[in-house]
This record gives structure tokens, sequence and C-alpha cells, in this order.
């Protein structure tokens, strides 16, 4: 009997190294272990053998099974790889290849989302004006989102910002401010920074509201910085980006991080529209940040990109802005790629 396993095991491992395919494999180790198998025969049949013999030969039994197994995971593995390797050979397309005669084929090709172009020009400009690019994670714990920006918990100005929560504490950053205290723990003044960037909040969508959008803050401190000096960042900014001389007027308002604080709005082809928040850089943030409000100040400013990108192209609703719809998208071509 113990040559009998012997034998099949030759067998059996013959069968399995000829074997083409993984599914050849299978096949090759079904007739020895399958149920009707012939190692199953064997481990079957031990009750009917001489009890000195039942021992080994089921000892031997095991073995061989196991070794048969063992070969033909093996050889399986093998087979599933080389075909994997062979059809990264055969099976690709020359995306190159001009169509067959009698095809029709959309040739738009992409475009530039708008408020990427925006964007753009937006760092351009500020390159341009010597202003240094920051960036900022999206996913924000609550002291750099609220509690440095002079925004304690329970603080009613919470309630200004409708938040994403998350189920470990930390949330979606409500605004691009949260850069500024990233961009005074990485550095001491003089700082001159912009952070464009996505922003996350909870609330009712609307004409003018999405629940999406995107933010340029703007983040200046030095030696005696004034609100003149904020204005003037702010309209040689706007007047870049929508090409002509706009009029902008400030109205007192409130922000936590800044004192005195303003909103401006700006006149554009008619309409008055609200588009940031600005003011001088209130001393606790400065000192949260590891800044002497003694000896720097600065001004901060946190403009709507997607409002911008409104004026520009009169768009009268913000939500075609993240709706996707290639047809709203399509028709703003100017910097297409390709
Ligand atoms: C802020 O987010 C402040 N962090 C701005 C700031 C920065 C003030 C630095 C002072 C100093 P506010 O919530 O007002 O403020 O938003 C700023 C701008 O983002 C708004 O003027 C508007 O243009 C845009 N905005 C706000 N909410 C939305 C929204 N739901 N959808 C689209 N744009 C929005």
């Amino acid at each position: 009997m113990l040559e009998r396993l012997e034998s099949l095991l030759a067998e059996a491992l013959e069968g399995i190294e000829g074997a083409a395919t993984a599914a050849d494999v299978d096949q090759a180790t079904g007739r020895f272990l399958g149920k009707k198998g012939a190692v199953q025969e064997v481990l079957r049949s031990i009750g009917k053998l001489a009890p000195e013999e039942r021992g080994p030969v089921g000892k031997k039994a095991n073995e061989v099974k196991t070794a048969i197994e063992r070969a033909a995971g093996l050889r399986r593995d093998a087979l599933i790889a080389a075909a994997e390797a062979e059809l990264g050979e055969t099976e690709w397309v020359d995306t190159t290849m001009p169509p067959p005669p009698g095809y029709s084929v959309d040739r738009t090709g992409g475009t530039i989302h708008p408020v990427t172009q925006v964007v753009r020009e937006l760092e351009d400009v500020c390159v341009g004006m010597g202003l240094d690019l920051l960036d900022g994670p999206w996913i924000e714990d609550d002291e750099h989102n609220f509690g440095m920006l002079n925004i304690p918990p329970d603080h009613p100005a919470r309630d200004m910002h409708d938040t994403f929560w998350l189920s470990d504490g930390n949330l979606l950053r409500t605004h691009t401010s949260p850069v500024q205290i990233r961009a005074m723990e990485s550095g001491p003044p003089p700082i001159r920074a912009v952070a464009i960037g996505r922003v996350f909040r909870h609330e009712e969508v609307d004409i003018t509201h999405e629940n999406t959008f995107h933010q340029i803050e703007g983040f200046y401190v030095d030696r005696e910085v004034s609100v003149g000096h904020m204005i003037y960042v702010l309209q040689t900014l706007l007047e870049n980006v929508l090409g002509e001389k706009v009029d902008v007027r400030l109205r007192p308002s409130y922000f936590p991080f800044v004192e005195p604080g303003f909103e401006m709005d700006v006149r554009f082809q008619g309409d008055w529209m609200e588009l940031l928040g600005c003011g001088l850089v209130h001393p606790r943030v400065l000192r949260a940040g590891g800044i002497d409000p003694d000896v720097w100040s600065g001004f901060a400013f946190g403009l709507g990109v997607d409002r911008l990108v409104m004026l520009r192209h009169d768009i009268e609703d913000i939500r075609h802005l993240m709706s996707g719809d290639l047809r709203f998208l399509r028709q703003f071509r100017e910097g297409v790629e390709g």
C-alpha cells in the first residue's frame, strides 16, 4: 500500500507539472484528491487493513495528500501569474489609433473647470505680487478651524459655520482661515501668503450658497500693517482677475479672528455681491500663533472663489459649478488642454 501511495504521488506530480492552465491543475489533482480520487480511496480503505498497517499507511496517505495540494497550489499561482503577464502584452489599446472609417467621434475634448481657471489666475496674480502660495488639509482639528482663531467651544460664532463633523472629533474645514495658524506655526514673520482651496459647510444650498465651495485666504503679517494695505492688495487682486476696474465697498462686520472686521462687496457690471470677509488680525490670533502683537500686525481676508467665478461669467446659480453637468462646463472653453 505504501508503494502504491508513492506511485500515486509521482503520477499526480507529473500531471500537475504538465498542466497548461489553472483549470488543468484542478482537473489533475481531482483525480487523486477528489471525492472518488485514488488517494481518498486509500484513506477510506484503511479500516480494512491489518491493525499494524493502519498507522503507517494513514500517515503516508496524509503526507501524499499534503504534497499534492502544495504542488498544485504553487503550479496554479505560477500559471495565473503567467496568464496575467501575457494579458499585459496582448490586451492593450492604442489610444492614438485613428477610428475606422464611418465612426463618429466626440471631438469636443475636456475643458478646464471655470473654478480651476480662476484659481490658476489668482495664483499667478498673487505670485506676481510676491505672495507665497500655501496649502492646508481639508480635514482639520477643532483647534485650527476654531479654537486658535479665537472661537473657543460654546462661542456663538460657531453657529456662523454649519460644520461637517467627523466621527473622530475632527471636521471638514469650514473656511481657509486655519491656514493662517499653520502659516504662523511654520515660521516667524514677515508672512505674506495666500492659500486657495476647497471648504465645506453643512448648509442649505441656494443660488449663492453651496456646501462645497472654494476660498482664497490672504494672510499678511509685518510691522505697521494697516487697513489701507489690505484694500490695496484686494483691489489689485480683483481687478486683475475681473479684468477691469471694480468698485468695492467695505461694511463693518464681525469675525472673531479680526479686529476691526469687514465684509467687502464688489460691484461688477451692475450688481453688488458680497465676496469676502477681511480685517486686521486679532492680537489673540497672533498670540496663538506665537507672534508678539505689540511688535507685529497683519491683515487677513477670505474670499469666495466661486462667487468670483459667478461675477466673471455672469452665472446666476452657484449650484451649476459643482454639478458636473458637461453642458454647463463646456461653455468655458478657455484654457482647454490638448
Ligand atoms: C469666512 O469664512 C472667514 N474665514 C473669512 C475671513 C478671513 C474673514 C479672514 C476675516 C479674515 P464667511 O463665512 O463670510 O467668512 O465666508 C467668506 C466668503 O466665502 C463669503 O464672503 C462668500 O464669498 C464665500 N462663502 C461663504 N459661504 C458660502 C457658501 N455657502 N457658498 C459659496 N460661497 C460662500
